[in-house]
């Protein structure tokens, strides 16, 4: 039929629409989508040429991303699945309620397995993978929150006792309870990640996902079709840290990464976006860094309604809804959702007018459905080259009715009343009585029940149960005495620091033929301030693509040369990201079963301080490694001034049970402190890590005392007893007045010096190296702690009084930290000890100005000996006083501390 001649624009336009939509229409009907792709990208290529430009939009309309018929019916029985997923809901609930009868306030969270329960359940029957079968399974960060409903499925798959289940969140009664949440340290045999603290999980699985490529690209391990799994709120997802490495995750192509964002709209004290659309908001942020986004809205009783939308009314109206509204439909009736959701349009009213109110009620969301969310994850799973992220939309508390579903408290709900329980039940059909629905029992049924059978069968196919943390590395058999042995003879009067000391012993290790292989170098764009650039060309940074360009600096001895089998992980100004990679090289030996060796080195400021919570999950996390705070010291690390001089790191690093800190001067020490930590980690393997300072002034490195070793490692030792002679006369005088002095770090040579100084008054002070507060400070409260508790037995010394019952005179220590490291042993030490350390701001200085403003120098080091003396009576005030003018000290200066 031949088109009338329009008569105006409006008809023109309308004829115009008509024919390039017949036109699209024959294409699609003809070619593939990739044909169709094709000519609509040529279409905006050519209007963009004679300058029309489309408007931006990082959105796709507020729909399912895949269409019905696209879709894949659910293999296995959907029905039994829906059984099983109801027996995990009620005992996951279960498992809170009972803990809150028992004892009021222990808490716990239902409403957010409530959620999510079909999307893990999705997963537990299709697609994660246990290691039983080809590679080593999945690596599934499960959200914290739902913790409950992973215990109630490993209940049901026959993995906890229900004893175990009724000591939820009572970890310490007798036969062991469940930790509230994710947390390897507490159960080594079940977590694997922790996840709890939010936004780390999605960091880090975006690292361990590189990680995983790096093993098989520097082939320690064989290719494998492992995927990462990260499930998260949506609420979690304004954690920066949980959006801040996505475009690192599409630039490296990383397909074997798979997020599930549980967009239940809500978070702990309400909607996430009242007044906008989350899922539209992550949706352009994924796109727009390159992620695959599947979008899983609206479950299948929506496909014939949107199948019916042909102008896109019902889209347009889905589009236009505020979360915040969405959430109330949710908890209103169907006649209300009628009203308000498909009443501002008489059109929209029509399409719905053979649903009854019910009917309206009852559609589901994507996240509820298995169809659904099982195309989203075959999709995810079979998607090349990008990660993928699904947003399903659920409602939080999904079955709680009147006790919380879809409520602003539901977050915090942890008791269900006995109508609420009623209903749950009766709604899940669980076939608990009417009598006992009270009590809320725990329900599993017959072990030859269909649905025990379906979980097994399922879980066996599938390569075993998950999560499931095994350790199967075999112990690191190594000595290491030809890397370490040059390190204990000094430098012979060379200047180096123990910064350049460390580069060097990393060079050694990397080329270690034993172990060489193993080291995996960590440094966010900071190599070339530790002097280690040459590093670069010798082991190369680690690329996936290799290097694709003619570095600048290719004719140099050291260029910067990338690599697919590159050593470095060279991450980029990202202290976050770099401690993610620390954590998934550090538990490679049980993720793994490689017993890869990571050495952070970063500047220390920005390590505990900055990223604090990320280590803490590594300490839990059972990670082995050695974290280097560089060029470290407060008033060793000269210029930088207040931001970047840190004395703090090393109070912080205490609290970490499972991290020991060592603050080393001599390069001797750092190499006994390096090759036992390798040892107890990777030979002994023990779950503990380490974290050394560093620092770059340069000086002799001497010869280690004979006997040193094991005061290294406790955390002191006598690195040089008091002359023999004393005082101007040079002749041997056997000085009656003695000292003590502790140095630590780069601070050690001023104490050397200041043991010169006082015997000019006439002191004979031995000289300490402390090179861990922390270790003496543990091993004085496990002494103390043991004897409290051991009354009649033989008391333990600790180590600090063992060292320090006959040695003479008054103590003083001197550290480039905060003072509060020596006052931390004080208790133990025989007489007080008199500290000095640099608690305080920094100042842009020199070493010489900054040792004098924080009073950690010789001259005070001797001043606060002679002090002491003084207070003991001793000496005179006027000998203090009389030092205090010798040696050019101004007693009005500011207090470092407070300026
Ligand atoms: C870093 C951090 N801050 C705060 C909390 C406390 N918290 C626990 S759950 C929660 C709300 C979670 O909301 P969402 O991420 O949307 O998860 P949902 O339970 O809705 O699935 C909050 C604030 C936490 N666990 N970690
Ligand atoms: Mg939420």
């Amino acid at each position: 039929m031949r088109n009338p001649v329009p008569k105006d624009n409006a008809e023109l336009e309308a004829l115009e629409q008509r024919e390039w939509r017949e036109a699209l229409d024959y294409v699609i009907q003809q070619g593939d989508r990739g044909r169709v792709q094709r000519l609509l990208a040529t279409l905006r290529h050519h209007s963009r040429m004679a300058g029309v430009a489309l408007p931006f939009s990082a959105v796709t309309a507020y729909v399912n991303t895949i269409q019905p018929d696209e879709e894949t019916p659910l293999p296995g029985s959907q029905e039994i699945e829906r059984r099983i997923k109801s027996l995990i809901r009620w005992n996951a609930m279960a498992m809170v309620v009972r803990a809150n009868r028992l004892s009021d306030g222990i808490g716990g969270h239902i409403s957010t397995y409530a959620s999510a329960a079909t999307l893990y359940e999705v997963g537990f029957n299709h697609f994660f993978r246990g290691k039983g079968r080809e590679g080593d399974g999945d690596i599934i960060y499960f959200q914290g929150h739902a913790s409950p409903g992973i215990y109630a499925r490993a209940f049901l798959e026959g993995r906890l006792p229900v004893e175990r289940l009724e000591n939820f969140r009572h970890e310490l009664r007798s036969g062991g309870g469940l930790s509230s949440y994710p947390h390897p340290w507490l159960m080594p045999d079940f977590w694997e990640f922790p996840t709890v603290s939010m936004g780390l999980g999605p960091l880090i699985s975006i690292y361990q996902a590189r990680f995983n490529r790096y093993l098989e690209d520097r082939n320690l391990k064989k290719a494998s079709t492992s995927k990462v799994w990260a499930f998260l709120g949506d609420g979690e997802t304004d954690e920066p840290e949980s959006l801040g490495a996505i475009s690192l995750a599409a630039r490296e192509k990383l397909d074997n990464l798979i997020w599930v964002v549980n967009c239940n709209l809500q978070r702990l004290d309400g909607p996430v976006r009242g007044n906008g659309q989350i899922i539209q908001e992550l949706e352009a942020i994924f796109r727009g860094a390159g992620w695959n986004v599947i979008k899983v809205l609206w479950g299948s009783d929506w496909d014939p309604l949107l199948a019916k939308d042909h102008d896109g009314l019902l889209a347009k109206r889905m589009g236009e809804v505020v979360d915040g509204q969405y959430q109330k439909y949710a908890v209103e009736s169907g006649a209300y959702f009628r009203e308000h959701f498909f009443g501002t349009d008489p059109r929209l009213l029509d399409m719905v007018k053979h649903m009854s109110d019910d009917q309206l009620k009852r559609l589901r969301l994507g996240g509820h459905d298995p169809v659904k969310v099982y195309n989203a994850f075959k999709n995810a799973v079979e998607t090349k080259g990008r990660p993928t992220v699904v947003l399903a939309r659920t409602i939080k508390g999904y079955g709680m009715g009147e006790a919380g579903e879809g409520k602003n408290v539901t977050h915090q709900q942890k008791k269900m009343n006995e109508a609420d329980l009623r209903s749950f039940r009766t709604r899940f059909g669980i076939p608990i009585s009417d009598e006992q629905v009270a009590e809320t029992p725990f329900y599993r049924p017959a072990e030859d029940s269909p649905e025990l059978q379906y979980v097994r069968e399922r879980r066996k196919a599938l390569g075993g149960s998950v999560p499931s943390r095994v350790v199967r590395v075999e112990p690191l058999k190594v000595g290491l005495d030809n890397v370490f042995e040059e390190f204990y003879k000094g430098t012979e009067g060379r200047k180096a620091s123990t910064t350049m000391v460390f580069v060097r012993m990393l060079s050694k290790l990397l080329r270690d033929k034993e172990i060489g292989d193993l080291i995996v170098p960590i440094v966010p764009d900071e190599a070339r301030t530790f002097g280690m650039e040459a590093l670069f060309r010798a082991v190369g940074i680690y690329s996936h693509v290799g290097q694709k360009y003619e570095p600048v600096d290719m004719d140099t001895l050291l260029y910067y040369k990338e690599a697919k089998d590159g050593q470095i992980l060279e991450e980029g100004i990202t202290e976050a990201g770099s401690i993610s990679s620390f954590i998934a090289a550090g538990t490679a030996y049980a993720t793994h079963g490689v017993n890869t060796i990571p050495f952070f080195i970063y500047y220390s400021m920005f390590g505990f301080q900055r990223v604090g919570d990320l280590i803490w999950a590594g300490a839990d996390s059972r990670v082995r490694g050695f974290l280097l705070g560089g060029t470290s010291g407060r008033t060793t690390l000269a210029g930088e001034g207040l931001q970047h001089q840190d004395g703090n790191s090393l109070v912080y690093s205490l609290c970490y049970p499972n991290c020991l800190s060592y603050d080393p001067a001599y390069a001797y020490e750092l190499a006994v402190i390096i090759q036992d930590g390798i040892k107890r980690m990777y030979h002994d393997q023990e779950s503990i890590f380490y974290y050394l300072t560093v620092m770059n002034e340069q000086y002799a490195m001497p010869e280690m005392p004979k006997n040193a070793r094991e005061g290294i490692l406790k955390g002191m030792y006598r690195f040089r007893a008091a002359p023999e002679t004393a005082g101007e006369s040079g002749k041997d005088t056997k000085s009656k007045l003695r000292a003590q002095l502790f140095g630590s770090g780069a601070i050690m040579n001023e104490v050397v010096a200041a043991q010169e100084i006082l015997q000019k008054y006439g002191v004979a002070a031995d000289v300490w190296s402390v090179t861990s507060y922390t270790e003496l400070y543990r091993d004085g409260h496990a002494c103390e702690r043991w004897n409290m508790l051991h009354p009649t037995e033989t008391p333990k010394v600790p180590y600090v009084t063992q060292c320090l019952k006959d040695a003479p005179g008054v103590f003083v220590a001197a550290s480039d930290y905060c003072k509060v490291l020596a006052d931390s042993i004080d208790r133990w030490a025989p007489r007080r000890i008199r500290s000095l350390g640099t608690d305080g701001f920094g100042r842009s200085e020199d070493r010489t100005a900054l040792r004098d403003f924080f009073e950690v120098d010789a001259r005070f080091v001797a001043i606060a000996a002679l002090s002491e003396l003084l207070a003991d009576g001793q000496i005179e005030a006027k000998v203090v006083a009389q030092a205090i003018k010798d040696l050019k000290v101004n007693p009005e200066k500011p207090n470092p501390a407070t300026a």
